[in-house]
């Protein structure tokens, strides 16, 4: 991580003929402040210094937030729309692109209904843009089929928040109160390469004296700093959760009288758990008994522990399950709501929180409502101006639309931000999908893989030529400045959406301006609801360094803390979970005897279309590898830096490895940033989590094999 720190006293950042203009990072969930550097003169972007006011960061930038703006400018921006002729794209007028789109949709549906369209949304987007791809599949195109990114990010985190608390706010705490925190239990989370600006927090409260447990199949550069590291088999952590719940039960850690007053279920927790010994809960997930046993009392000794968990943990068959299983123990400790304690998930992507709040997830409209609650129905329906009878039911999760697609009931799909070709599981079933539609639009600022398959693209402005807002991690609803004018012919994605609404026959209802009137309609529509911005003001954000949802209404001063004194189910009450371990949906077996996980690098950003095409970034990791530890690779003969053939049930690949200590000895990495024949996804599971309908991208059974001299 670069550190900016500034010296103290060191605060006039300006240089001479150039402004700066205070926004923050495209990426990941931390929303790390930052300053872009714009020349006076031209309005050209010049660079970027840190933004060391900023509370949630202080000035932290990590490799990609350094050279973010780096993509603003960048030769390989999409500059004019382009339609597919024959097998090339030929640029054309913006006219002529969305004329050719409402045509061919309006001909689709009179052909095969409304439900023949369908709309993969992002959440790299800002709130405004998220809440109008709701709108504009529902009002403008009135079809059912609208799911997004976030299905395969955050949904499963979702669900066990939902189902546990009532509300899905990924963090029950602000940022700023983890420095006074005593231990950090984190699940999955690579915190140091995929959340680095976070790890100054940890750094913080260990200073005091506070203890760190990660739990990871690999000893990441976040478990190398912990005081125990569980280096548990991908898989089994519902039985290393319901193992530790055993033993805080066991040594009596519990609050009683928290569990009593404010949870549900306990006594089917404490059935569940029991037989969850640390024989048991060792021989399942391959941890040592004493690692486990040590790591239960420091975490139960703690007065204020924060429960941390990220994608390791809910990229998985039974990530539900699995996130339930790690918020009780926040939750049997009587910690969720109070100081520097709690639970918090860590939200991927950019506004991978306020995404999934307005309306692009197939179940649900803005504020969180539930697209089955008449009611519900009724209000945004008001709100838009359509008949409550308009509005299309719920479709389907963003894996399913390809099942849809092989079946012929989703002919055409807008993709909005998001690169599917690379990011989604078992990707030759993917692109054979793409392939089957009759028509296919993507939304990017750079040709992706999925926008190869496209028959239109369209150039979308970058996160930099807009104004808005996204939701960070803590669920603090945040500024993002307009830096510059949209560059080339691109057009920020609400102004796209509206042109083809209007196209439609839908134009009443897109009428905007601009993105604050866009924001304006979003307060209202999410008025009442359970992600409740109604409170939440552009000029409240500038004043007061971002507001935490929910926030009711103007005079109320948002909310930092969750659940204080209540929850957010119906009786006010915490469920806790009981839920024994079950088997991921694939495990090895002799054809393929070890376990693939995949994930992340600090270098590179999700299916890699923005960080690949960064010079700095791709010197650092140019290519994808396979983490293997010496033992598994001298059973095969490999050494380090040799290729080598993975093949799973669904296909297979050639890497390079990379032999690593730090890793179990069943278990393979592969990071997932690359296309084509370089996508791991070519390889991993598709089985998806029954609530949360989550992939398996975490585990799944592989066969290796040494390549010779000169093969693959
Ligand atoms: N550098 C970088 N940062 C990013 C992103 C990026 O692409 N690059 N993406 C952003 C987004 S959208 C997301 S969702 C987050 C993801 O952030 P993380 O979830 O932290 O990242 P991952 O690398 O996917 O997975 C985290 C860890 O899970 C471990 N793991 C694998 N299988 C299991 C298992 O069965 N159980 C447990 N407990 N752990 C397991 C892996 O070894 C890995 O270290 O990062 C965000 N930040
Ligand atoms: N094997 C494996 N697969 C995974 C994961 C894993 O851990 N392992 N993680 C999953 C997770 S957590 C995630 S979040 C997904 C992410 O998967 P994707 O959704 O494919 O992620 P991105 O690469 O961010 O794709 C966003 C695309 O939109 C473009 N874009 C960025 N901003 C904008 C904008 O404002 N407007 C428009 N129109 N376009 C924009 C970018 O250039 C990029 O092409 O991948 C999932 N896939
Ligand atoms: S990628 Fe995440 S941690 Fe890195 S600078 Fe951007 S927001 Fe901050
Ligand atoms: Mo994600």
């Amino acid at each position: 991580m670069t550190d900016f720190m500034a010296k103290p006293g060191v605060k006039n950042l300006h240089k001479e003929g150039e402004k700066l203009i205070t926004t923050h990072c495209s990426y990941c969930g931390m929303q790390c402040g930052m300053h872009i550097r714009v020349s006076e003169k031209t309005g050209k972007v010049l660079g970027v210094e840190p933004r060391y006011d900023w509370p949630v960061t202080n000035g932290k930038l990590c490799p990609k937030g350094v050279t973010a703006y780096q993509q603003i400018d960048h030769k390989d921006r999409i500059k004019r729309p382009l339609i597919k002729r024959n097998t090339t794209f030929v640029e054309s007028s913006w006219d002529e692109a969305l004329d050719l789109i409402a045509d061919k949709f309006s001909e689709l549906q009179k052909k095969y209904g409304k439900d023949t369209l369908s709309v993969f949304g992002g959440v790299s987007m800002t709130n405004e843009k998220c809440y109008l791809v709701g709108k504009y599949a529902r009002a403008a195109l009135g079809t059912r089929f609208i799911d997004y990114n976030g299905r395969f990010c955050m949904s499963s985190a979702a669900g066990g928040f939902l189902s546990t608390f009532g509300i899905d706010r990924g963090s029950t705490l602000p940022w700023t109160e983890l420095e006074h925190s005593d231990c950090f239990l984190i699940a999955g989370s690579n915190t140091a390469e995929c959340h680095p600006t976070s790890i100054q927090w940890f750094w913080k409260a260990r200073d005091k004296g506070a203890k760190m447990i990660v739990v990871d199949p690999r000893e990441t550069p976040t478990a190398r700093i912990a005081d125990v590291h569980l280096d548990l088999k991908p898989g089994t952590d519902s039985a290393l959760a319901n193992g530790l719940l055993h033993l805080l039960i066991k040594e009596d850690y519990v609050d009683e009288r928290y569990v009593m007053e404010r949870c549900n279920n306990y006594k089917e927790l404490k059935a569940s758990v029991d037989p969850f010994t640390p024989v048991v809960t060792s021989e399942i997930t391959g941890v040592s008994e004493e690692k486990i046993i040590q790591a239960a009392h420091m975490y139960g000794k703690s007065p204020r522990s924060v429960v941390m968990f990220a994608r390791g943990v809910e990229q998985q068959s039974k990530g539900v399950d699995n996130v339930t299983l790690y918020t009780a123990l926040a939750l049997v400790r009587g910690q969720v709501g109070n100081f520097a304690s709690g639970v918090a998930t860590f939200t991927g992507q950019g506004n991978g929180q306020g995404g999934r709040e307005h309306g692009q997830k197939s179940d649900l409209l803005p504020g969180y409502r539930k697209l089955t609650d008449p009611d519900a129905v009724k209000y945004i329906s008001k709100v838009w101006g359509i008949e409550p009878e308009e509005m299309p039911k719920p479709g389907v999760s963003a894996f399913e639309m390809f099942d849809e697609i092989q079946a012929g009931n989703i002919r055409a799909m807008h993709v909005i931000c998001s690169n599917p070709a690379v990011s989604a599981p078992n990707t030759e079933y993917v692109w054979d999908s793409f392939k089957k539609l009759d028509f296919l639009v993507v939304n990017d600022f750079f040709l992706s893989e999925t926008a190869e398959f496209a028959d239109v693209v369209l150039p979308a402005a970058s996160w930099a030529e807009d104004e808005g807002t996204t939701t960070n991690l803590e669920g603090r609803v945040i500024h993002i400045r307009k830096v510059s004018e949209p560059l080339y012919e691109s057009k920020p994605d609400w102004v796209i959406l509206s042109e083809i609404a209007k196209r439609m026959g839908k134009g009443k209802h897109f009428p905007y301006e601009n993105s604050r009137e866009i924001f304006e309609e979003l307060r209202l529509a999410a008025k009442g609801g359970n992600a409740d911005y109604y409170g939440i003001t552009y000029d409240r954000i500038d004043q007061e360094d971002g507001v935490f949802w929910p926030c009711p209404s103007e005079d109320h001063p948002g909310t930092p803390t969750m659940f204080k004194e209540t929850f957010s189910t119906l009786d006010g009450k915490a469920n806790l979970p009981a839920v024994t371990w079950e088997k991921a949906g694939e495990i090895p077996s002799e054809e393929f005897p070890h376990i693939l996980t995949t994930g992340r690098v600090v270098f590179h950003y999700l299916s890699g279309n923005q960080t690949r095409r960064i010079n700095f970034l791709m010197e650092q990791c140019p290519l994808p590898y396979a983490e293997i530890h010496p033992e598994l690779a001298s059973q095969y003969n490999v050494q380090n830096g040799e290729t080598i053939k993975l093949t799973t049930p669904r296909n297979t690949m050639d890497l390079e490895v990379k032999l690593t200590k730090a890793i179990r000895k069943d278990t393979i990495f592969v990071p997932y940033h690359w296309g084509k024949k370089l996508a791991v996804n070519q390889l991993t599971n598709p089985c998806l989590d029954p609530i949360s309908r989550m992939p398996e991208f975490k585990v799944c059974a592989v066969k290796m094999e040494k390549l010779k001299r000169g093969e693959g």
